[in-house]
Parts: C-alpha cells; sequence; structure tokens
C-alpha cells in the first residue's frame, strides 16, 4: 500500500510546529511546506521552502498529495496589503493548486477572529455568521467562504477550523485562553479526524478543548469523530493572578484584536 501523502503548509509556524510530531504516523509522509527554512526529521517528511502565494510551486508541492492541512498565512494582524495577498490570495492558491492536483481533501485553519465581534454571551454554533475583529478576521472569514466554494463548484471535501487559541498552554493567553485553548494533543485529534471522517463535503467547525469554561460549540467538530481529552481549567489557578479583558476585550470573542489598531501588524 502506498503511504498517505499529507501536505501542511505553514508547517513551521504555532500550529504547524506544534502539529508536525503529532502527526507523524507509520504509513505517512508529511510534506512540510513554509517559507522559512525547514530540515527533515526523517524519511517520512518531505521539505518544500515556498509561500502560499506561489502558484506555481503550490501546484508542484499539491502532486502526489492526498490531502491539505492549510496553516499557512499571516496568525494576526498585519496590513490589508499583506492580509489580502498572502492569507486570502494565498488561500484561492492553495485550493486551486490542490483542485486541479485531485487532492479530494483540504482542511483550512480559520479563527475565533472571523466571528471576533460575536458576544460572548451569545450562542456560538460553529456556523455563526462573521463578524470578524480586525483585516486578520476578515482573511479568515474569507477563507471560510472559499472552501465553501471549493466545495459546492468542485466537489471537494473541505473542512474549515475556527481555531480558538492553539499554544503548548493557556498561560501565556491570561484569563482568556481558559475559554479559547485548544491543547496541541488536542488539535492532532481534531486534524486526525478531519482527515479520517468519510465524505464530510464541507464543514465548519470549532477548535477548542473540552474546556470547563467553554462557550464555542463543539458538537459540529465531534460530528467528524473529535474527542477532547484536555480542559485548559487546570490551569485556572496559574491563571487567576493574571489580569483578564475588560470593558469590549471581555465582552466579545475576539478578545484584545477587537481594540487593537487595524492593519497594524502586532
Ligand atoms: C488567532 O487566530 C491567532 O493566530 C493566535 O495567535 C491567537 O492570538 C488566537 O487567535 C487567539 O485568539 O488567542
Amino acid at each position: 500500500m502506498t503511504d498517505q501523502r499529507v501536505l501542511i503548509t505553514g508547517s513551521a509556524g504555532v500550529v504547524g510546529t506544534l502539529m508536525r510530531p503529532r502527526l507523524k504516523r507509520d504509513g505517512r509522509v508529511l510534506r512540510l511546506l513554509d517559507v522559512a527554512p525547514q530540515t527533515a526529521s526523517d524519511a517520512s517528511e518531505e521539505i518544500v521552502t515556498a509561500s502560499v502565494t506561489d502558484a506555481a510551486a503550490m501546484a508542484s508541492a499539491c502532486e502526489g498529495v492526498d490531502a491539505v492541512i492549510h496553516l499557512g498565512g499571516h496568525s494576526r494582524e498585519n496590513s490589508w496589503e499583506a492580509t489580502l495577498d498572502v492569507n486570502i490570495n494565498g488561500t484561492h492558491t492553495v485550493l486551486e493548486a490542490a483542485r486541479l492536483a485531485g487532492v479530494q481533501r483540504v482542511i483550512l485553519a480559520s479563527s475565533n477572529h472571523a466571528v471576533g465581534f460575536r458576544r460572548v454571551d451569545s450562542d456560538l454554533p460553529a456556523d455563526s455568521s462573521p463578524r470578524p475583529d480586525t483585516y486578520y478576521g476578515v482573511s479568515k472569514a474569507a477563507i471560510e467562504a472559499l472552501g465553501s466554494l471549493y466545495h459546492s463548484r468542485f466537489g471537494m471535501d473541505v473542512i474549515v477550523i475556527r481555531i480558538g487559541s492553539c499554544f503548548e498552554t493557556p498561560l501565556p493567553l491570561g484569563p482568556r485562553g481558559l475559554t479559547t485553548w485548544l491543547s496541541p494533543d488536542d488539535g492532532a485529534r481534531l486534524f486526525e479526524a478531519c482527515l479520517s471522517a468519510p465524505s464530510p463535503g464541507y464543514r465548519l467547525i470549532w477548535g477548542v478543548s473540552d474546556n470547563t469554561r467553554r462557550i464555542y460549540s463543539l458538537e459540529e467538530a465531534e460530528a467528524l469523530g473529535y474527542k477532547s481529552h484536555d480542559n485548559a481549567e487546570v490551569y485556572a489557578e496559574q491563571l487567576a493572578s493574571k489580569p483578564g479583558p475588560t470593558g469590549i476585550a471581555a465582552e466579545y470573542v475576539g478578545g484584545p484584536f477587537c481594540t487593537a489598531p487595524l492593519g497594524v501588524f502586532n
């Protein structure tokens, strides 16, 4: 049997770095694409140094691939031009390359910031319509729409994950992390579910751990086979002394993104 080949874009970024060792499996090759230099740890890894905005590089990166996990792009606020180019045009380039190469499944990283201006005390089903908090959030809403389009037009399986905050621990996030944290191990469980769910079609799901103070629905992710094992609450005592969000940042899903200056890299 031939190996399953999974292309991960943005593999040297925050989420990519956490997922790389966790998504290693016998019978699977990870093709790791990033603008930053990387080194293969063994024969189960292939390195591609390229930008997601480079159509020719993306075309060759998608050759022989079974699934794409698209994490590449700016992961926070940046200028409109950079956000448009790397996040929106970049995602279009990735989807188009995947389509032309006959890749059936693409998993796209969206973010809670696509709905950053939804209130924290409102219902938050995974398909809540976009209320972005930044240009970054707008780009994530556009990514969701592009994924939906590529499913509807071309029948590709596209799963979009609105990631909360995927870090080793919720500690750098302050008390907000008690609701938004996606543990790296749960992240890997979620990506595995997205890779293996039979014929998912188009899905929009939340990507968070089963945190006691979670305000996001996990129903949609669980329907794909995800089962969280982690809970940010185990860090509650350590986080108790840290200042929590105040004012608008406390009222809305996007927290501090809701008041950060638009278009300014931070
Ligand atoms: C995101 O989308 C960012 O990529 C990440 O750096 C965190 O800031 C996260 O959201 C969050 O909301 O905590």
